[in-house]
């Protein structure tokens, strides 16, 4: 039986990735670190099914000695601080859990066993001020944030391990995916969140920052199955995995609205403090090669998403109103 380390289990694409791997047989051992109270709300349907595991990007005796307990075919590093709004007035920390972290990672691969295959989680917010639309796997990087730059570093510190050591690493440049495990902060989820409330009549409005920026949306399920392919995949190289369509974030809330019947433009207030001090402006991935070399391709498109996070949402929120 295969066994895989998770790292980042807690998170959106921990827990899709989870379920996946389970039902392909493996067996899954989820990194978390410590914390006073439990954060497990995604991985909950999971309890008895995986093993938890404590560790720390930071400290690099618990990644190592996690690697020579498990003994893992593969490790997939999802761990980060993700939120960019957050890498502004928190860049040290970003720099060490999203930057630094993934070289701790490999160290442990390096030292315990150099066969272990290892996924990064890259990121499109490497290309920030794009230099050309779409963007791939050639596309010069420009971030915008101490996050992205952050991520650049994480991708190219798993490229120089590749070629140094001659290890499995790849780096997989993810854009933005979505589901209803989605964090609350961000765009898409918020809105998702904030319609449902609406919609029940327990909010008002929405408070938005940039409304024009555009985005390249998938879902979170589809996105985890590129992450496993990769793996699978000889010899390790790098892949974008992108819908190819993007999208601006007005134009979410407009689908968000009009799928319980309402109009965005009443209920969406503009609040500039939300603006970025640095703005990622539009990305657009081209996912020809994951599509050519992989064949993966996404199966929800962006009305199917929307859907699909508005009614999750209108069920949560109408279970915890029936619970007051
Ligand atoms: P997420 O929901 O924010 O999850 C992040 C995970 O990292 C959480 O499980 C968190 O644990 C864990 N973590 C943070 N710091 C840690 C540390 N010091 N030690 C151990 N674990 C730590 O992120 P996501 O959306 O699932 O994204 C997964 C990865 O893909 C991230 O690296 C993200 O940057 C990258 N990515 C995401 C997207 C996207 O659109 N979702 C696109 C491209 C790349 P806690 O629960 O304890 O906080
Ligand atoms: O949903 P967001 O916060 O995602 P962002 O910044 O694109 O980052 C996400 O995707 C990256 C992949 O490209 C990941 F690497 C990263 O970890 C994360 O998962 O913001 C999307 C856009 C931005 O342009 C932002 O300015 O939405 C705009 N926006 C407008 N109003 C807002 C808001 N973003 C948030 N979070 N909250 C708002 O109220």
């Amino acid at each position: 039986m295969k066994r895989a380390i998770i790292t980042g289990i807690t998170g959106q694409d921990g827990s899709y990735l989870a379920d996946l791997l389970l039902a392909k047989g493996y067996k899954v051992y989820g990194m978390v670190r410590r914390s006073s109270t439990e954060n497990f709300e995604r991985i909950e349907h999971l309890r008895g099914k995986i093993s938890i595991v404590q560790a720390d990007l930071l400290d690099q005796l618990s990644i190592i000695e996690l690697m020579e307990e498990v003994e893992p075919h593969e490790v997939y590093n999802l761990a980060a601080q993700s939120f960019v709004p957050t890498s502004w007035t928190q860049p040290t920390l970003t720099g060490e859990f999203t930057g630094l972290g993934v070289t701790k990672m490999l160290e442990a691969i390096k030292l315990v066993n150099r066969k272990i295959k290892f996924y990064q989680a890259s990121s499109s917010e490497m290309f920030g001020k794009v230099r050309e639309t779409p963007q791939n796997e050639l596309t010069p990087f420009y971030p915008r944030s101490p996050y992205g730059v952050a991520k650049v570093y994480g991708h190219f510190i798993t490229v120089n391990y590749r070629e140094s050591y001659d290890m499995f690493a790849v780096s997989g440049i993810l854009f933005n995916h979505e589901s209803p495990r989605r964090g609350l902060e961000f765009v898409t989820r918020k809105i998702t969140d904030g319609v449902a409330r609406i919609a029940l009549g327990v909010a008002k409005d929405i408070r938005l920052g940039n409304l024009h920026a555009k985005r390249d949306w998938g879902f979170a399920g589809d996105y985890v199955e590129a992450m496993w392919m990769m793996l699978q995949h000889k010899p390790a190289e790098d892949f974008v995995i992108a819908t190819g369509e993007s999208h601006t974030v007005k134009e979410f809330a407009r689908l968000a609205f009009e799928h319980v019947g309402l109009n965005w433009r009443k209920y969406v207030k503009v609040d500039e403090k939300l603006y970025r001090p640095a703005e990622v402006t539009q990305l657009r991935g081209n996912p020809a090669k994951a599509r050519r070399i992989l064949r993966w391709r996404p199966r929800v498109d962006l009305a199917g998403l929307v859907r699909m996070m508005v009614e999750a949402d209108i069920v949560r929120i109408q279970e915890q109103l029936s619970k007051r």
